[in-house]
């Protein structure tokens, strides 16, 4: 049997404060991290163990995989870092109050952000200092590829190279590999290995810090998938996130 788990990160500061995230850069909250380590006892107690692990370019998924890592006494695996598995751009919304935003466009327009599968918030100007393209860690990335707004259709075209060419067929050599990203550019993953259609998936949230494993076969079809941890707790987590976009929490 070849499991991949994937991982959200543990609660950003920004998560914390329900403010859009997208490319910015922030850290985990205090509570992030104890999700992170979490995370890590949870895998460990079930019996995982990893042989590779891959993550973004942003620190809040970077920092849980090394606590992750660190719980699990694995520090020392190979990890691959890539722009590819970043969060989905959240154009000119980053940084915004999702409850605030909701108020000022109603709910309907903030969860269309959020949830629809083709539609992006309006992209950041060229000149603004956010845009990716000013960014050093970017700077071997064509320009042409780096967004300035996404939806989760432009988001899963970027990651889906990388899923296809690095993460999926390394299942052909490894039997374990981790993948710690973020809410949206898992929701696509999860998207494609599911076959959720374009529509059904707006109803997919991901709760911070919980392993969802996805176990294959030797032919590599998947055979089952599963989160870790209590149903109960993971349901109200779940829901709470699909919340955030909502007036009032
Ligand atoms: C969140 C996801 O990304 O937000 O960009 O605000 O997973 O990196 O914390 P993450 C953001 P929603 O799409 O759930 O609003």
């Amino acid at each position: 049997m070849k499991r991949i788990v994937l991982l959200r990160h543990g609660e950003s500061l920004w998560n914390q404060e329900n403010r859009f995230t997208g490319w910015t850069d922030v850290d985990l909250s205090e509570k992030g991290v104890v999700e992170a380590c979490k995370a890590g006892d949870t895998l460990r107690e079930a019996g995982f163990s990893f042989e590779i692990a891959c993550t973004s370019y942003l620190k809040r998924a970077i920092k849980t995989l090394d606590y992750v890592l660190d719980r699990l006494n694995e520090s020392w695996i190979p990890v691959e870092k890539t722009w590819r598995l970043n969060e989905k751009h959240y154009g000119i919304l980053q940084g915004l109050n999702k409850s605030e935003t909701a108020a000022q466009y109603g709910e309907e327009q903030v969860h269309t952000w959020r949830r629809s599968y083709d539609i992006a918030p309006a992209a950041l100007g060229e000149d603004d200092s956010r845009n990716p393209s000013k960014d050093i860690r970017y700077a071997d990335v064509p320009d042409m590829e780096l967004p300035r707004t996404e939806s989760l259709k432009d988001a899963i075209e970027r990651v889906m190279p990388y899923w296809k060419c690095i993460i999926f067929p390394t299942l052909t050599c490894k039997d374990n590999l981790l993948v710690v990203a973020h809410g949206n550019s898992l929701r696509g993953i999860i998207k494609h290995l599911k076959e959720i259609s374009d529509t059904d998936i707006s109803n997919l949230n991901l709760p911070t810090a919980v392993p969802y494993v996805f176990e294959f076969d030797n032919r590599l079809a998947l055979v089952k998938d599963y989160f870790l941890g209590d149903p109960e707790e993971i349901r109200k987590r779940t829901e709470a996130v699909a919340k955030q976009g909502m007036t009032k929490q």
